[in-house]
């Protein structure tokens, strides 16, 4: 069996992480390293490398991820202000941990384009 990526180590409870959600799909906690006043990682416990070897199976969980993402970024009192959903994907796309995660970015005015 593969081992297992960090993130499924969080998901499975064996390395401590500052969860704000989860349910029978998703995990979402805070990012050990914030870019921003509020920076969660919203991640499937199915352990898709990243976005691009996600298949037509993953479907559901993906829009799960986004509306998860959405409803925890609308709990916290950003629905008007306003948030950013970012997926890193590969080497040129930023990609350092290779499970899924989206990034919920909120709590200040982001810039564009990224860097
Ligand atoms: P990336 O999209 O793969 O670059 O993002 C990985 C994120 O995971 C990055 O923002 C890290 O700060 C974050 N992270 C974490 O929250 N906990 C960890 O133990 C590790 C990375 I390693």
């Amino acid at each position: 069996m593969a081992e297992k990526t960090l993130f499924e180590k969080i998901c499975d409870r064996e390395i401590p992480a500052s969860i704000v959600h989860e349910d029978d799909l998703c995990l979402c906690f805070k990012d050990i390293s914030p870019q921003a006043p509020v920076h969660y990682l919203v991640i499937p416990r199915k352990p898709i490398p990243r976005v691009a070897e996600a298949d037509a199976s993953d479907q559901a969980v993906l829009g799960h991820l986004l509306l998860t993402a959405s409803k925890v970024a609308k709990s916290e009192g950003f629905a008007e202000s306003g948030f950013r959903l970012v997926i890193n994907n590969g080497p040129d796309g930023g990609e350092a941990v290779p499970h899924l995660h989206v990034h919920l970015l909120a709590g200040r005015q982001l810039q564009w384009p990224p860097g």
